[in-house]
């Protein structure tokens, strides 16, 4: 294999559970990801947890458990989120991993060397909650808007600061140069904006937090846990960078573009790697019309979601209702609806139906060549790569629809078995029926991984587990196998 992909997911505050804003970067990352494994590629995609930051020790403090053991706890329980929802990560970062550790010594050692990183000393104003340094003019009443809750710390001390302001000029250039690094364009619009003004040095040390990784070259301090954080993206290709670096795809909230768009590959050319090929910003998530956080105590338990639906659900909703770029809004009452229409109803009925025909004839088919649905696996591949989720599945179901159709239009179960002219009518609609529902399937592999292999082994022999998009879609399938009837793929739900 020689094309590789690398995709990754923000690695999440261990401080709480993996929330569904946290499931959805999840899902996109994994499809995108499953995706480009049907298209040969080879693929990395890392996810894991951030676990040096100020926050995380506080909660630990809060539960009474010694800092490790909490955060050992936490890393387990968001692996076991990831695990029971079919997220197929290949590495799963933890920040207080002796490798990650090491190699952030590394890195900032060769940006002090290089006059990057300089002593000084911070006074202001920082949140915990943001993990970031504010100013007066950034608070509303003395607090950090997005975080009400936490009192906004005073800080004074001497800290190490990254020369930021040296790589004004070299960002404008590379954005200028790399259109599409920032998806959408008005999010990076607004990045380009602030860098043009004014581009301030940052802090990369704590002189009072105890909890991180030490400075390489001053151990009375802790590493700031964005730089931390960043680097995580390396943790796991730093022996092969030739092969896996930069990544391809970072998917990100809004609220921290900033952070990838603007430090990230300063801090990454200080240390003498490229900068990543593309930031995905998701919308924010709402809950009836309100900014959904922990804080305001309104938010959705993914792993308690799929137990009660289904991971399929929420993936189809979110995906399917909203451009990932938008702001969006959950709806259980809208997931049940497009959940019966489309995957029990429209999905559901084409694998009853070929079914129930091919129950009727023995296990092989003649081939018969037909060009229904070519159209929209042209248009599906587009959308794939453009990471235009929203649109590549609804063209699979429009595809499905046609199928549908198609077998409304013939009504194969008029047909009469024995008379060998409607037999071989009826040969020709299972046909197509099959060979169709086999590619809408593969297409939507990288949604509903394990259903659709389930429906491929129902329905198929022999079937090979290691599918790639090209060639099964352009291989008709000549023997088929109904094991039995079973039960329908996604039940109907009511609730
Ligand atoms: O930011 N809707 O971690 P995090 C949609 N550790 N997305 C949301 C959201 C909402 N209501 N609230 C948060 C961090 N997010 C850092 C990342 S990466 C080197 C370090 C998104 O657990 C948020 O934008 O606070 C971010 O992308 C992700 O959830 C993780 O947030
Ligand atoms: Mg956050």
């Amino acid at each position: 294999m020689s094309k590789k992909f690398y995709i990754t997911t923000p690695i999440y505050y261990s401080n709480d559970v993996p929330h569904v804003w946290h499931a959805y970067s999840s899902f996109i990352a994994d499809t995108l990801a499953s995706y480009k494994k049907l298209e040969w590629y080879d693929v990395k995609f890392t996810t894991g947890v951030d676990e040096n930051s100020q926050k995380v020790v506080e909660k630990a403090e809060e539960k009474n458990m010694p800092i490790m053991e909490y955060t050992d706890f936490m890393a387990a329980k968001h692996r076991e989120v990831w695990d029971k929802s079919s997220v197929a990560y290949t590495d799963f970062v933890r920040t207080t991993d002796k490798k990650h550790h090491d190699f952030v010594q590394k890195v900032l050692q060769k940006s002090f060397d290089n006059g990057d990183i300089y002593e000084g000393v911070y006074n202001g104003l920082y949140c915990v909650g943001c993990e970031w340094f504010k100013k007066e003019s950034d608070l509303i009443n003395g607090k950090c808007p997005d975080h009400p809750n936490k009192e906004i710390q005073h800080l004074s001390e001497k800290n190490y600061f990254f020369k930021l302001s040296k790589y004004q000029d070299r960002l404008l250039d590379f954005y200028s140069k790399n259109p599409d690094f920032v998806k959408p364009r008005s999010k990076f619009n607004e990045i380009i904006e602030f860098v043009k003004g004014w581009l301030e040095d940052f802090s990369v040390s704590r002189e009072t937090n105890k909890f991180g990784i030490p400075l390489p070259f001053d151990n009375s301090q802790v590493t700031y846990v964005w730089y931390d954080a960043l680097f995580n993206y390396m943790t796991y290709c730093q022996e092969d960078a030739e092969k896996w670096w930069p990544a391809d795809i970072h998917v990100i909230g809004k609220d921290i573009i900033r952070f990838h768009g603007i430090f990230w590959p300063a801090m990454l050319w200080s240390a003498g790697y490229d900068a990543p090929h593309q930031l995905l910003v998701t919308g924010y998530l709402t809950l009836d019309g309100q900014k959904i956080s922990k804080s305001l105590g309104n938010w959705i338990n993914p792993a308690e979601y799929i137990e009660e639906y289904s991971r399929d659900m929420l993936i189809l909703y979110l995906f399917t209702t909203f451009p990932i770029w938008e702001d969006w809004d959950f709806s259980q009452e809208q997931a049940t609806l497009m959940f019966n229409a489309k995957l029990s109803n429209n999905l559901g009925n084409l694998l009853n139906r070929a079914i129930a025909l091919a129950l009727k004839i023995d296990g092989s088919i003649n081939w018969i060549s037909s060009d229904i649905g070519s159209d929209k696996i042209t248009k599906y591949s587009e959308y794939m790569s453009d990471s235009d989720l929203k649109n590549a599945l609804e063209i699979v179901f429009e595809y499905a629809s046609e199928i549908n159709k198609y077998v409304d239009e013939n009504a194969p179960w008029k047909m009469d078995i024995n008379l060998p002219e409607e037999k071989e009518k009826l040969e020709n609609i299972l046909f197509i029926l099959l060979s169709n529902l086999r590619k809408i399937a593969i297409m939507l592999i990288p949604f509903f991984p394990v259903k659709m292999h389930e429906l491929l082994n129902r329905v198929w022999v022999p079937y090979d587990s290691i599918i790639t998009l090209g060639e099964n879609l352009s291989l008709n399938p000549d023997k088929f196998f109904i094991a039995e009837k079973g039960e329908p793929l996604y039940m109907r739900i009511s609730k």
